[in-house]
Formats: structure tokens, sequence, C-alpha cells
């Protein structure tokens, strides 16, 4: 069911400031900046071989970003599965007794369909299944 890891979410205070390690130290090409509304972030996604890291800047104090930064500091915060048939998915997950924190998929960041599982119900990690609509891989 599971594709790839499609990206890994890291929390910052600030891109401006975390961009240059990425771009520079690391020279990893930064492929877009995009603000998500729904999530109150904005992201930067950076390519990193067949994966993605995905820098992730609360836009608000309501952020769940915003939330996490000022529990647990800056670091990573959740890891993207790209998966297909995204509705499927998630009834799968429901069946197997994963408590999903979204029973439907939203909207992400470049478009794609999400949907989050409860770290409570997966060992402390945040998963999210990510669905690129209308792309390949
Ligand atoms: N990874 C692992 N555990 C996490 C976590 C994370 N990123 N965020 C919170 N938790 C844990 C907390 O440590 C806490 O555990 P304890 O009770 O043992 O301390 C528990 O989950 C509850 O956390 P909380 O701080 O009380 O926060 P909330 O319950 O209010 O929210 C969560 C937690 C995961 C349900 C919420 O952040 C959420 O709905 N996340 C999904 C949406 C999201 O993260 N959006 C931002 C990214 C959007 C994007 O990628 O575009």
């Amino acid at each position: 069911m599971i594709k790839k890891v499609d990206h890994i979410g890291i929390a910052v205070k600030s891109l401006e400031q975390t961009l240059p390690f990425y771009t520079e130290t690391l020279n990893l090409p930064l492929i877009g900046i995009e603000e998500v509304d729904s999530q109150k972030v904005r992201v930067a996604f950076l390519q990193a071989g067949e994966t993605k890291i995905e820098l992730l800047e609360p836009t608000s104090d309501e952020s769940a970003i915003a939330k996490f930064i000022e529990k647990r500091g800056e670091g990573i915060h959740h890891v993207a599965l790209g998966v297909e048939s995204i509705e499927e998915r998630i009834i799968e997950m429901n069946e197997k007794g994963i408590r999903m924190i979204d029973e439907q998929p939203r909207l992400g960041a470049g478009g794609a369909h999400i949907a989050f599982m409860h770290p409570k119900s997966t060992s402390g990690v945040l998963y999210e299944l990510c669905e690129m609509i209308g792309k390949k891989g």
C-alpha cells in the first residue's frame, strides 16, 4: 500500500533562517515555497533524492506547528507516506484499528490529498497519508 516516503516534515521557527542549511550546506534543490492557509503554515519543499523535505513555519499561534514548537522545540514533525486511493487507505487504517485525525482527505501543500494518523495509535509518530492527484510517483 505504501509506495514510498513522500516527504519528512520538519517544524521550524523561520524558513529564512533555516533554508540556507538545506540549500547551501546540504545543496538540496528548493522546489518551492507555498502558504497553506488551512494549516496556518508556510512551507518550503526541498528535493532529497527520491523523497522530499518539507520545512514548516507557523503563520499563526493557532497553528499545530506553533504548538509543536512551543512544546517540543524545532525538529522532525511528521513522516508522509505516499499512497494511491487515499480514501480506501483511510478505510483500511480504520479497519485495522488506527485512529485517524482526518476521516476524509483534505488539501495539503502542492494540491496533495492528505490525511493524518493520530500519533497515539502509531507509537508516537505523526504519519501523514499523502496522494499526489494527477501526478505519478
Ligand atoms: N509527533 C508525535 N507526537 C505528537 C506530535 C507530533 N508531531 N504532535 C503532538 N504529539 C503528541 C504530543 O506529544 C501529545 O502527547 P502526550 O499527551 O504524551 O504529551 C499528544 O500528541 C497530544 O498533543 P498536543 O500537544 O496536546 O496537541 P493536540 O492534541 O492539540 O494535537 C495533533 C496533536 C497531532 C492531533 C495535531 O497536531 C494535529 O491534528 N496534527 C495534524 C495536522 C498538522 O500537523 N498540520 C500541520 C502540518 C500540515 C502540512 O503538512 O501541510
